[in-house]
């Protein structure tokens, strides 16, 4: 037991040196496992005379007690300087700046209607949006389109079979039955726009099936064509951001307005495309007019008390022509290079200010 002092220093001695768990750990096999030196001692007790024993056990326990607390602290020691290499070499800068990720655009339709409802909202307008399932009350009746009209019939528009209330059900071919379910649930003052899909029998490179349109209404004590024109004028000269766009209101028949007008604004025709905002050429961009009394008093309102007005414009004619797109059906491919080429990034405020001017 003389040598337990000498055992005890070159075992406190390495654990000190250890330099990593490992090293730490065959230590601890090595003294205290068990066939580790401390515990080889500890049943060598058991052939001791007593008195002998009550010595030497004291002794090896407390020996045994003390490596414990010297591998414990040991260990302890090595985990924080552990840690501190690992934040030392894993140092993160989070005022870095983010890599950018993959970013998906915002398509050209999406876009238009953003820019025409911001530009409307200002002006007072607000949105309202209604099934694209209608029944030909809505869509057609209400709106004072007759029976026999070509619109009505069924190779123009898409009929679903079945009915409700006596009326039959179809695809909505304008927005404008949003207009007759407003006028039918709220009271005069009414200003809305209606974004949303418009659906007609009808393919080639200039009409696709499903399309966009927004529609406006507005209804007052006192509208009258001047503010129809007011209203529309700023709308052209806003989206295109052309401040002294020519704006030309043109007669012209709607079922739903009178009178009505069809809407040009100035453009010059270079090779196959327009340049918007001067020269000597009209392009149509919208149509416009009074509502009819009769629209009115479908929809519950009293022509003698109140006038409205309502105009209908087309969302892909309008991305084509703002933003130079050659071709209708290219809206509808959801090919991921044209969105890239085409789109807009989900962060920019529209386009507003730059417009079409250089
Ligand atoms: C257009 C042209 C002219 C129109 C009329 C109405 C309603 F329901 F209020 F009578 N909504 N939209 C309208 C008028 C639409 O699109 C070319």
């Amino acid at each position: 037991m003389e040598n337990l002092e000498a055992l005890r220093q070159e075992l406190i001695g390495a654990i000190e040196q250890a330099e990593d768990p490992k090293a730490l750990e065959d230590l601890r096999v090595t003294a205290l496992g068990k066939k580790g030196k401390v515990t080889g001692l500890m049943k060598g007790l058991g052939a001791m005379a007593p008195e002998e024993r009550k010595e030497a056990g004291a002794a090896l326990n407390q020996l045994k007690t003390e490596i414990a607390a010297a591998i414990d602290e040991k260990s302890k020691t090595l985990e924080t300087a552990a840690l501190s290499a690992r934040l030392e070499a894993e140092s993160l800068d989070v005022t870095l700046p983010a890599r950018p990720g993959p970013a998906g655009k915002i398509h050209p339709i999406s876009q238009t209607i953003d820019e025409v409802t911001m530009i409307l909202g200002d002006m007072g307008f607000s949105v309202a949006e209604g099934p694209d399932i209608e029944d030909d009350w809505h869509n057609f009746s209400a709106l004072n389109i007759p029976p026999e009209h070509p619109a009505r019939q069924e190779h123009d528009t898409f009929y679903l079979p079945g009915e409700r209330d006596g009326h039959r059900l179809l695809l909505r071919t304008h927005t404008s039955p949003v207009q007759i379910r407003t006028m039918l649930t709220e009271k005069p003052p009414i200003r809305i726009i209606v974004p949303g899909r418009t659906f007609r029998c009808d393919y080639d490179a200039t009409h696709s099936p499903m399309f966009h349109q927004i529609e406006g209404l507005l209804v007052d004590e006192s509208t009258h064509m001047g503010h129809l024109k007011g209203c529309l004028e700023e709308l052209c000269r806003t989206f295109f951001g052309v401040e002294d766009l020519p704006v030309r209101f043109r007669p012209s028949y709607f079922p739903f307005t009178e009178p009505s007008a069809e809407v040009d604004i100035g453009c010059t025709r270079e090779g196959g495309t327009f340049r918007i905002g001067h020269g000597d050429e009209w392009l149509e961009i919208l149509g416009c007019g009074m509502v009819n009394p009769k629209v009115l008093e479908n929809g519950g309102i009293d022509p003698e008390k109140y006038q409205g007005f309502a105009f209908g414009v087309g969302i892909e004619r309008l991305a084509m022509l703002k933003y130079g797109i050659p071709d209708l059906r290219t809206f509808y491919e959801t090919d991921i290079r044209w969105l890239k080429h085409y789109g807009f990034s989900p962060l920019a405020v529209p386009n507003l200010i730059e417009g079409l001017n250089p």
